[in-house]
């Protein structure tokens, strides 16, 4: 803060529409203009960006080999608090000159622990309150919150899966209380990340157990919130592994088949983040799609991993290729509301400039911006979408094709049917044609 005002991002202006800036000019957007219509809607209503309070405003910069790098004008007064109030402060300047509308947090993010239950909660209620007050001041609404359930070491062997139900109940009393004053702040989501709902070993652990016990947990929940009249989506974040060596919300079709077998798949979506879709194996761009398609795609942790390093790097998303893989599915859905592109991002610990976190954040957005501008022309122009359809023309023109597809052919049918017609004439796939179209698209 400076030493004459309330200002943490000193110097810095609102961040403006400026398609001319030159390249040097960088707290500018030269493709995201929010009230542009694309496609019938604003930009903002496509993009719905939010910022993640715990990489943008509690990481320190620190890895597991180094200590904190960053030195954040919030983080000096003593109190904890105290500190806590400053940051949240600093956090809605942020929001408001960077022009997003949306962030999304942990509870342990945005107040600090306390030696027990009743302390904790009056921390946050504390935090919560003055959040309420800031949002009315400046318009910032809240996209997800969510409960910490990986960082104390109660969970070490899980939360919801833990072997000991003590541990369950204690991760039951604090999503209770987080799922609250996610509902008081107006909250559009809640989401559910796992991070140690898995395990390191088989030798030590009952797997159906622990999923029939994070069925359970999930249960509760959506019991919950009915209670409370919470309106806001359920989503699952898939993530493969780490911490633990196994996650069991593994990808997006893993999610997909534990929510229709538990009968949770009416009451939960999907919240996909995409360095977690690489982690898993798949292209960036694979769980976005997969879920879309059976309308469980809810919201989007927008980030992106490297691949020379493999693990969950959180960078901004800056390839226009992938950004613009994801606005295509996005488009194809017609939005992603209630959901959004949820920067769950931290710059690098060698970024260490407060700049840098206008920087990133301005950068990504724009990436999708001009992803939304390229993909919303493909779709326009709709050549594209022919293309695919016809790869599939047999199903809807031919007799044989309606009836697979209305579920009325038998195999005898289909046996006599070949035995009639023989070989089916050889299809390009035309891989690199579609190729050679999509990338004409993003020039
Ligand atoms: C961890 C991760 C989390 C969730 C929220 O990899 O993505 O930050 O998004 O708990
Ligand atoms: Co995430």
């Amino acid at each position: 803060m400076s030493a004459t005002s309330n200002e943490f991002f000193v110097g810095i202006k609102p961040i403006k529409y400026n398609p001319q800036a030159s390249v040097d000019d960088l707290l500018v957007f030269k493709q995201y203009n929010q009230d542009e219509i694309i496609l019938g809607k604003p930009m903002h209503e496509w993009l719905r960006f939010a910022v993640c309070y715990w990489h943008t405003f509690r990481g320190i910069g620190a890895d597991m080999f180094g200590a904190s790098t960053f030195d954040r004008p919030w983080d000096q007064s003593g109190n904890e608090m105290l500190i806590a109030k400053d940051r949240l402060r600093a956090a809605f300047e942020f929001f408001t000159k960077l022009g997003v509308k949306y962030f999304t947090f942990h509870d342990r993010d945005i107040a600090p622990e306390g030696e027990t239950i009743e302390q904790t909660e009056k921390n946050l209620d504390e935090v919560i309150q003055l959040a309420k007050e800031l949002q009315k001041q400046t318009g910032i609404k809240c996209l997800w919150g969510t409960a910490n359930l990986f960082a104390n070491p109660r969970y070490m062997n899980g939360a919801a899966t833990n072997p000991d139900a003590h541990v369950f109940a204690y991760a039951a009393a604090q999503v209770k209380k987080a799922m609250e004053v996610t509902h008081e702040l107006g909250g559009e989501n809640y989401v559910f990340w796992g991070g140690r709902e898995g395990y390191m070993s088989l030798l030590n652990t009952d797997v159906r157990k622990e999923l029939d016990h994070l069925a359970a947990f999930l249960r509760m929940a959506v019991e919950h919130k009915k209670k409370i009249g919470f309106k806001g989506q359920l989503l699952i974040e898939p993530k493969p592994k780490e911490p633990t060596k196994h996650q069991y919300d593994y990808d997006a079709q893993t999610v997909m088949g534990f929510l229709n077998y538990y009968g949770l798949n009416k009451d939960f979506k999907l919240n996909i983040e995409p360095n977690h879709t690489t982690m898993a194996g798949h292209a960036y761009e694979h769980d976005v799609e997969m879920c879309s398609r059976y309308g469980m795609l809810g919201s989007i942790d927008s980030n992106t991993g490297d691949s020379s390093l493999g693990w969950d790097t959180d960078q901004f998303p800056m390839n226009l290729r992938d950004c613009a893989f994801v606005m295509k599915t996005v488009i194809a859905q017609g939005g992603l509301a209630p959901g959004g592109l949820n920067f769950d991002c931290k710059v690098r610990r060698e970024s260490t400039n407060l700049q840098d976190m206008f920087i990133a954040h301005i950068g990504a957005m724009d990436c999708f911006a001009l992803a939304l501008r390229k993909m919303a022309r493909l779709f326009d122009d709709k050549k594209y979408g022919i293309l695919v359809q016809q790869r599939y023309a047999s199903y809807n023109e031919t007799d044989i094709g309606k009836k697979i597809e209305a579920g009325v052919a038998t195999f005898e049918e289909l046996h006599a049917f070949i035995k009639k017609n023989g070989e089916p004439a050889k299809t390009s796939g035309e891989q690199e044609k579609f190729e050679v179209i999509f990338n004409r698209y993003l020039d």
